[in-house]
């Protein structure tokens, strides 16, 4: 019997396609059933069709009021028969229980569906060694730009560790340290056609024993440094880019040697990603970027783990000295971005959360500095120091600024920015103190009634800096969204 199928992922935005979803299409398309996909709610698919399953994924547990809303809709599609919707994925395996209670639809059990009859079929297919449905997206309004370019998938799964920030030993709890790509990458190139980059969700790659084995794939498939994809333009003609291999959680720091780094350095990887989660890694941080750039590794790019078990200043010098290595190493090219990530816990329903040595406006204010620069901060040393302060202290006064001066600086102080600073300085360590736990609030009606409150002449005048300007006075909240 041909069956109805609907794909869903929820109207989050993602940067890469619904992987899970496109293998739980191929294995239905194998059966020869039909499959639809859609995005979010706003699409409608046909209300009165018949679907015989309705899957739902889920990824982040900071995107739980989409998600939930999103399972809540589709159940009514199958008529709340529980049977008939599936709902699976990273959100679903974090928080079943509570996922359960809120939609009345329990997740499915398996967490990762490597299992045959996963999907309560009765077949031994393997959902998660099919590969993918590069064709699911046809015809939908959501597109993912990087389909069309990059093969996606793993070759390890789980990890040796058990960091408690991390959702990988509970999501993917036995370390399979080796898969031979090479057949799926081939079967995707021969099925959809041949795609230019090799992006690899591995956890912790550097864990696996096979190490070795995984390069020599990773090269057999073209990937080699210095690989190039051809491709003929609309005119005819012939074009070649560069390819890239990207592991994009990171590499781990602490697992890295010569003989690991030498095989990296053969294929095209580009850029190399290593996580600086703690000051407390900087010798291990600094000896892995280092041997990579020894060998030849001149794009690197870097997770910095904030919001979580750190300081503001323990975040500044993570940043600054990764600056410093891009300056020594200038003349060999060398170019470290640094991506500050906020830390979520695991079971966070939205982004909001404040880790006691950080505070509300001072994660603000780094959400407002990244929003300028696009989340990266780039490797320039003048740069840097002037978005980030020359010191650590300079740095903790830019937490400190009004927004409308810290986003709108140029690239020398403009007579605002010194002005504020000159009252600024002149405050006590008591007055900033107490300057802090006004600001620290998000509502316009405390920031006047403090101000109309206090007798200290000097926070009454920095405070007017505070102030929200005409056009947005309307607004109730003074800078918007507390949970980017
Ligand atoms: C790739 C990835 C990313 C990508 C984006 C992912 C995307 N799809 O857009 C990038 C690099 C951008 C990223 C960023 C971040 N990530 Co991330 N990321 C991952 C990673 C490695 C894989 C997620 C993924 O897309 N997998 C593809 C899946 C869906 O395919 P699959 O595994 O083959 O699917 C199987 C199962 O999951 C299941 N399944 C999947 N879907 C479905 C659907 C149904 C219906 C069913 C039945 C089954 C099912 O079956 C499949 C087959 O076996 C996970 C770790 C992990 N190992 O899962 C972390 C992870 C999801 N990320 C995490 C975090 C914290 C982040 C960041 C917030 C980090 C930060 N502090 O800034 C950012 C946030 C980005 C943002 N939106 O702002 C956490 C999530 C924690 C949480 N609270 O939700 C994870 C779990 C890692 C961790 N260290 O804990 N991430
Ligand atoms: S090493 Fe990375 S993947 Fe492994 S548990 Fe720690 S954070 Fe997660």
């Amino acid at each position: 019997m041909v069956r109805n199928i609907l794909l869903v992922e929820p109207g989050y935005k993602t940067k890469f396609p619904p992987l899970g979803l496109m293998k739980i299409s191929s294995y239905h398309k194998e059966l020869g059933d039909n499959v639809r996909f859609v995005k979010g709610m706003k699409e409608d698919p046909a209300y009165e069709e018949t679907w015989d399953r309705v899957y739902v994924s889920t990824l982040f547990t900071y995107d739980w009021k989409v998600t939930v809303d999103t399972i809540k809709y589709y159940k009514t599609f199958v008529h709340g028969d529980p049977k008939r919707i599936v709902v699976g994925g990273i959100l679903a395996s974090l928080m079943r229980d509570e996922l359960w209670k809120e939609t009345g639809v329990p997740p499915i059990k398996h967490n990762i569906l490597n299992v045959p009859g996963a999907l309560g079929d009765d077949n031994d297919i393997i959902v998660d060694e099919i590969i993918p449905d590069y064709d699911l997206f046809k015809g939908s309004s959501q597109q993912y730009s990087l389909i069309d370019d990059n093969y996606f998938g793993y070759i390890t799964r789980g990890c040796i560790h058990k960091c408690d920030f991390c959702g990988v030993p509970r999501l993917e709890p036995d370390f399979v340290d080796y898969r031979d790509i090479k057949p799926y990458v081939r079967n995707i190139a021969n099925k959809y056609g041949e795609k230019a980059h090799l992006t690899l969700f591995d956890n912790n790659v550097l864990a696996s024993s096979k190490f070795n084995k995984i390069i020599n794939d990773i090269i057999n498939l073209g990937f080699e440094k210095g690989a190039k994809y051809s491709y003929l333009s609309k005119t005819g003609s012939v074009i070649k880019k560069a390819r890239y291999v990207d592991f994009n959680q990171g590499i781990d720091a602490r697992l890295l040697n010569k003989e690991k780094i030498k095989l990296l350095s053969m294929i095209a990887i580009d850029p190399l990603r290593v996580a600086f989660d703690h000051i407390s890694l900087k010798n291990q941080y600094k000896k892995c970027v280092e041997l990579a750039i020894h060998h030849g590794i001149h794009k690197l790019s870097n997770y910095i783990l904030y919001n979580h078990k750190d300081t503001p200043e323990d975040f500044w010098e993570r940043l600054r000295i990764n600056i410093e290595i891009n300056s020594k190493y200038s003349k060999e090219g060398i170019k470290i971005y640094s991506f500050p990530m906020k830390y979520i816990p695991l079971n966070n329903k939205n982004r909001s959360y404040i880790a006691p040595n950080w505070n509300w406006y001072f994660i603000r204010s780094i959400q407002r500095i990244l929003n300028v620069v696009k989340g990266v901060v780039m490797p320039g040393e003048d740069f840097f120091y002037r978005a980030f302060g020359q010191s650590v202290e300079a740095f903790k006064k830019i937490l400190y600024m009004p927004e409308k001066i810290l986003m709108f600086r140029d690239r020398v102080p403009q007579a605002d920015e010194s002005n504020w600073l000159k009252q600024f300085d002149a405050l006590t360590d008591n007055e900033r103190t107490e300057l802090l736990s006004i600001i620290n609030n998000n509502t316009r009606a405390k920031l006047f009634d403090a101000i109309r409150r206090t007798n200290n002449y000097k926070l009454k005048r920095i405070l007017d800096y505070y102030l929200p300007d005409q056009s947005t006075d309307n607004h109730e909240t003074l800078w918007g969204n507390t949970n980017d």
